[in-house]
């Protein structure tokens, strides 16, 4: 009797556990696409400039005949030639993250952002 009872204790911790620790592990594991286009306009356009905080996957092509990359949170893709494309892994922290195209001058002309993590 005594066994049977802390076995079902047990059960019942460890579903417990599951219930507070699965939002948790899920929020660590879902990841965001997003799908950046460069353009000679010097300006990017992003399918949603919001995701929830963690893993962000930038998808980048460039439309325009200007070579363009595209930076955030540190990190940065190749140097990208039209049609160019390229995919840009980043984990953000809650709050706004500036993006930009490092070719110099795009950024002062327009080729800049923010991305919210919420
Ligand atoms: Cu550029």
């Amino acid at each position: 009797m005594k066994r049977t009872l802390s076995a079902l204790a047990a059960i019942a911790i460890a579903a417990a556990a599951f219930v507070v620790l699965a939002p948790f592990a899920g929020a660590r594991t879902t990841a965001t696409t997003v799908h950046v286009t460069a353009k000679d306009t010097l300006r990017f356009t992003l399918s949603t400039k919001k995701a929830p905080h963690g893993k962000t996957i930038f998808k980048v092509v460039n439309k325009g005949t200007l070579r363009h990359d595209f930076a955030i949170a540190g990190k940065k893709t190749k140097l990208l030639g039209h049609n160019g494309t390229a995919t840009l892994t980043v984990t953000l922290s809650k709050g706004k993250h500036p993006y930009k195209c490092t070719v110099p001058g795009h950024a002062a002309a327009g080729m800049k952002g923010v991305f919210t993590s919420t």
